[in-house]
């Protein structure tokens, strides 16, 4: 089978950017290994929790946080790093050419019940700055921690999986992934139906009405309520994946993160077939003004976003 090191060495771009990649993967290996036996060590992921001998323990996304920042520490080629856990980016002293922003683990609150999380990235050139729109990152990926720790990699052309083995080296499971195009599974959190405006709440109620309805099939809704998991799903099966602007979210631009959880699942999401949008506009598109900014996220099977997009364009 085909090793990480050695897709990586294949792929048509720049040694440094893969070696970024690699960094990523490695921190991910050492991440998922701490996963393993957190409720062991007493790690439960919520900061202030005590572990048996009383001791107080570091939340599982610190601990994450850390393992990433020490990992990029010690690769020249990233100069800055945006994190979900980090106030400001951080500017290492190196000529390095490459900017990371990264979610070290998100879907944290589902870490008490043993449920799948995972570690999100992307990367771009540093030149850029801080604050640049989706389509100039290089490359994008995410890991989930399910059954099997799973890579999940694009540089813009393909999406490839790779399964970490017992030995810690990442296999080639798929080298080709395609996000079906048409899909009758849907994923929204819709105990928030009080606050969506109307262009979700029509296409919700289509789906709602299966065969009955407008939209002539019957449909499944699926909600992890931990973006990869749910993600992770709709690239392997098809299906939507919606965090719209609510009437709660409004005032702070959605729910998501723009830099380091929508974008790259964009791009990976583009990159096999898919179709990302904020309802008005493509994800990527959207120039960003802070690096914690959020945005509204709608994301998945081509049919599907259509459907969505048409949805606000009435609305
Ligand atoms: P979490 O807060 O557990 O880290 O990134 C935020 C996120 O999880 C996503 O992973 C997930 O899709 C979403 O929040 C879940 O939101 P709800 O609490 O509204 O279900």
């Amino acid at each position: 089978m085909t090793t990480l090191s050695e897709w990586l060495a294949a792929q048509p771009v720049d040694p440094k950017l893969a070696s970024v990649v690699a960094t990523m993967a490695a921190a991910i290996a050492e991440i998922a290994g701490v996963l393993r036996v957190a409720p062991i060590a007493g790690q439960t992921g919520l900061a202030g929790a005590t572990n048996v001998q009383g001791e107080a323990q570091k939340a599982l996304d610190v601990i994450s946080n850390d393992i990433v920042l020490n990992h990029i520490g010690q690769n020249p080629e990233i100069s800055l790093l945006i994190s979900e856990e980090m106030d400001e980016a951080v500017h290492f002293q190196n000529q390095g050419a490459y900017l990371v922003a990264t979610d070290p683990l998100d879907g944290s609150s589902n870490l008490d019940v043993n449920g799948a999380v995972g570690t999100i990235f992307s990367v771009l050139n540093s030149a850029g700055g801080l604050l640049q729109p989706g389509t100039a990152q290089l490359a994008a990926g995410y890991a989930v921690f399910g059954p099997a720790t799973a890579l999940i990699l694009t540089f813009g052309a393909s999406v490839a999986v790779f399964t970490l083995d017992n030995e810690g080296a990442y296999l080639l499971t798929n080298d080709r992934v395609q996000v079906p195009v048409a899909s009758a599974e849907y994923a929204i959190n819709s105990a928030r139906e009080r606050f969506w405006d109307d262009a979700t709440r029509g296409y919700v109620a289509e789906n709602v009405a299966g065969e009955t309805g407008l939209a002539g099939k019957r449909y499944n809704m699926r909600w992890v309520g931990s973006m990869v998991a749910d993600i992770h799903r709709i690239l392997m099966r098809g299906g939507i994946f919606m965090y719209p602007l609510d009437s709660e979210t409004v005032s702070k631009g959605g729910r998501l993160r723009l830099l380091y959880e929508a974008n790259p699942m964009a791009m990976l999401m583009e990159a096999a077939g898919g179709l990302s949008t904020t309802g008005r506009g493509r994800i990527r598109d959207v120039v960003p003004t802070s690096i914690h900014q959020r945005v509204p996220v709608i994301t998945g099977s081509a049919e599907e976003v259509r459907r969505v997009e048409a949805w606000y364009a009435k609305h």
